[in-house]
């Protein structure tokens, strides 16, 4: 079948991607983004990928980024992405992304990059500061147009990021005629943004002052356990939803919300008259159950790295194919010559 005679996709594209920068995601990266991954797969045409360039802005050992890399993509299935359902790939693996990111590096102002609050927060905490690190989001703009998506599931933290995305679509197709799809960012409001537990103000981020912040999913169940249990709470006893009032017990919520599909009123109710404990405990058992079988599933398929590559390597030659018809366009539009 020639590209003319395809079949219009009949749903919305959602697209993301999370970084390999860790052994384990962490809770914030579970609700924010890879919860909202699984459900956007069962109403979308879903494409999410391991960000393993996005990875090395800062530095990392070569061993380990790999190793991250099969163990993010394992994490991603074990959370119930389905490489059937979705197409699952590593952006490195797909050389499109560099390419649209070199030129939409160039539509991209340096004071707009500047002005970048991840960029500022970054730059400020290493000492080395790569370029990368300034010119990451237009590389996640090209992660993005190149695929023409509709909508992006994320957390608060890549609002920024989105809108810069949009402005760079709008200017290209206002300067070369229409070639992306300007997306949507798609940021649920209760579970935009999951905060540390030992310090609710502060965003939970695998940058955590102390681990015991820091929920990973892969942590065992004594782990899990003792973190909630041992999770900053307010002064006071009432078991209110009030974030600036009540940082930490709001928090507790927004967790055992997420995760147990209750709203927040239904568990403020039950918890009337309760203690902050009774809160923990019941926080913990929800936390532990979620994440039980997605543990199981990725330490399973940990053992098959194999098998694991092999997904990755038919969710690229699926992601590529899509990624290079927007790169010849975009290049024919901004007059490089044909081989
Ligand atoms: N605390 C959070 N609450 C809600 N969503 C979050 N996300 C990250 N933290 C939270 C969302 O997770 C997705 C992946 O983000 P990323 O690739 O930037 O992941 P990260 O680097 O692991 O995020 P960290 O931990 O925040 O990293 P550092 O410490 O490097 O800054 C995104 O959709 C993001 O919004």
């Amino acid at each position: 079948m020639t590209d003319s005679a395809a079949p219009a996709p009949t749903r919305p594209r959602s697209l993301s991607g999370i970084q390999a920068t860790s052994d384990s995601l962490h809770l914030g990266n579970y609700i924010g983004a890879l919860q909202q991954f699984v459900a956007q797969q069962e109403t979308h045409d879903a494409f999410f990928f391991i960000a393993n360039m996005h990875a090395i802005t800062v530095d990392q050992d070569p061993a380990q980024l790999r190793e991250r890399t099969l163990r993010t993509a394992a994490q991603f299935i074990g959370a119930g992405l389905d490489p059937q359902r979705s197409t699952l790939y590593v952006q490195s693996h797909i050389p499109a992304h560099t390419q649209l990111g070199w030129i939409l590096e160039c539509t991209t102002g340096l004071g707009e990059a500047m002005r970048m609050t991840q960029f500022k927060d970054k730059s400020g905490k290493n000492e080395h500061v790569s370029l990368g690190l300034l010119t990451y989001p237009a590389l996640m703009a090209a992660d993005i147009l190149l695929y023409q998506a509709d909508v992006v599931p994320v957390g608060e933290d890549q609002r920024q990021h989105l809108e810069l995305t949009r402005n760079l679509a709008e200017r290209f197709n206002h300067r070369y005629g229409q070639t992306f799809t300007v997306p949507e960012a798609h940021i649920l409001k209760a579970t935009a943004k999951v905060y540390d537990l030992q310090d609710p103000t502060a965003k939970m981020s695998k940058s955590a002052k102390t681990p015991a912040g820091l929920i990973e999913i892969l942590d065992d169940e004594k782990t899990l356990t003792k973190k909630i249990k041992s999770a900053v709470t307010d002064t006071g006893t009432e078991v209110t939803y009030d974030p600036h009032a009540k940082p930490g017990v709001s928090n507790l919520l927004t967790i055992h919300s997420a995760l147990s599909g209750r709203s927040i009123e239904e568990l403020v109710s039950e918890f009337e008259g309760k203690m902050y404990g009774h809160l923990k405990v019941a926080v913990a058992e929800v936390v532990v159950e979620t994440l039980r079988p997605l543990r199981t599933r990725t330490l399973e398929l940990l053992d098959d790295p194999a098998e694991l590559s092999r997904v990755l390597d038919a969710g690229a030659d699926a992601a590529s194919a899509v990624a290079q018809r927007t790169i010849e366009q975009v290049f024919e539009r901004v007059g490089f010559l044909h081989r």
